[in-house]
């Protein structure tokens, strides 16, 4: 007998703008991903002012999954996944993202996936949201900080329910919507809300608003899925990167504690329905000036979410500062150091698979809503052999440990997990750097950082291994 129910989701994650390329095919607008370069580990992407000519921007063609997509669900099927989790680019349904009418094209091409998928078996889950709002709305409205936007996403939010209302059964509105709580840098800001900080403004407060507006939005979405169709599985989608303390020393727990905030405050907002007690006092405090209605606190209290989808990668570790207050959050002295019992990937991500269980369980203990881990994988390098193999051993290792954890947070400690889905599945752009060369996939495609490459797809070591996981339920790890 397995630990995993019969109909755990196995699966594989990614998202539009990384994979599907095809940025201005059939009607599709400019999303903010377009207009973001290829860095790397050193070099930071830029987002530059519009689409400008000589820039290499890496999401244009991805891994051309948009005209590819046939051959992609056939290698999916032999993996054997049972779901696979994308997300809908909006600048395909909207392209400026404030039309009166949805573009045909791009919703015939989201039909015609989601029909190939089910043809094989495979249930999508569907992100409406992530990181790649069409660009227009930057420009026009200055992103989320416009309450305006709430109302466009929500017809876009309507417009793919009620077309896809038959064919999608699991969503989640924005993807990792606290992200830009806990980095409250110029990328995040970016991408998780179209936001560019003019001279001056508080970014701070800026951010909060953005999120906000995406909190009230997403649970409207949420109502207005629900009355489509009852049977909709809506899920919020969070970043979780638990933090440790430094030391037993009481200022340093309670500092890790504080940073756990940031983590878990919009799951909270999706979860419960209103704000945690903290973050209300925190925004009193700092005299924020946010436009939070009473209809708003209305709207969040009727919209909570089905399940908490969630992001694991690693985990952190956090120092106070002597003489700093320790408050929710603390601008620029973010005293995070190196865990020196973990390994790190060639990005200097930790990887800590207790730390998934430990996050199960955390998630488990808070809230009272069913978990679904999204994405969770290793970023490396692959070494092509001569004969086209690539034994990628390290990815394997990664997978079956935090399966593993995975495996014992259900089995001994009763959390109640809906199914897992790691990311990058097939190879596909970084979001963080713009690189093809951070690879996740248990599918190779051959294309590197410069862009160059024949696109062919190949199976790495981990497919196979993969595909045994998925035929045994999480029973041979081997
Ligand atoms: P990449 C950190 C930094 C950037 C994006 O990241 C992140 C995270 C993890 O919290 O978010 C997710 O590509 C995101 C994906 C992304 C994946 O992590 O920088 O939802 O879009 O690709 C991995 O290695």
């Amino acid at each position: 007998m397995s630990a995993f129910p019969k109909d755990f989701l196995w699966g594989g994650a990614v998202a539009a703008h990384q994979f599907e390329g095809g940025w201005s095919a059939d009607g599709k607008g400019i999303s903010i991903a377009d207009v973001m370069t290829a860095g790397d580990n050193q070099t930071k992407r830029r987002i530059t002012d519009g689409v400008q000519p000589g820039e290499n921007y890496p999401n244009h063609d991805a891994i051309d999954f948009y005209h590819r997509y046939k051959d992609d669900v056939e290698l999916f099927s032999e993996l054997g996944l049972k779901c696979f989790r994308t997300s809908i680019a909006w600048s395909r349904i909207f392209p400026k993202g404030d039309e009166e009418q949805p573009n045909e094209k791009g919703l015939q091409f989201y039909d015609d996936l989601f029909d190939d998928l089910l043809a094989h078996h495979i249930e999508p889950v569907i992100t409406l949201s992530h990181f790649e709002m069409p660009y227009h709305l930057v420009q026009a409205y200055g992103g989320w900080r416009n309450r305006k936007l709430i109302g466009f996403f929500v017809k876009f939010a309507k417009v793919v329910f009620d077309r896809y209302k038959d064919k999608v059964k699991y969503w989640m509105t924005f993807n990792e919507i606290n992200n830009q709580v806990g980095m409250l840098n110029e990328w995040s800001l970016f991408t998780n809300s179209g936001l560019i900080i003019h001279p001056g403004e508080n970014k701070e407060q800026a951010m909060f608003q953005a999120a906000h507006y995406e909190a009230v939005a997403s649970a409207l979405a949420v109502q207005i899925g629900h009355t489509i169709n009852s049977d909709f599985k809506i899920g919020c989608m969070v970043a979780m990167g638990p933090v440790y303390p430094a030391t037993p020393n009481p200022n340093d727990v309670f500092k890790a504690e504080r940073m756990m905030q940031t983590n878990y405050y919009l799951a909270d907002v999706q979860v419960k329905g209103h704000y945690p007690a903290f973050l209300e006092h925190y925004f009193a405090r700092r005299q924020f000036n946010l436009d939070i209605t009473l209809e708003d606190r209305d709207v969040l209290l009727a919209g909570k979410v089905d399940y908490i989808g969630f992001s694991y990668y690693a985990s952190h570790v956090i120092k106070a500062a002597d003489e700093e207050p320790t408050d929710f959050i603390t601008l620029g002295s973010n005293q995070e150091i190196k865990n020196t019992t973990l390994h790190r990937s060639d990005w200097g991500w930790e990887i800590d698979p207790v730390g998934l269980r430990y996050a199960l369980n955390w998630f488990s203990d808070r809230y009272d809503v069913p978990l679904f881990i999204v994405e969770n994988g290793l970023g490396a390098f692959d070494k092509v052999e001569e004969n086209g193999s690539i034994h990628d051993d390290y990815r394997i290792d990664y997978l079956r440990q935090h399966i593993e954890q995975m495996k014992l947070a259900v089995e001994v400690d009763g959390v109640k997990l809906m199914g897992y889905t790691p990311w990058g599945i097939i190879d596909l752009v970084s979001a963080g750097t713009g690189q093809m060369e951070k690879r996740y996939g248990v599918i190779y495609v051959d294309k590197d950082d410069q862009g160059k490459g024949t696109l062919a797809r190949s199976k790495k070591d981990s497919f196979d291994w993969f595909h045994k996981v998925i035929q045994s339920n999480g029973e041979d790890l081997t």
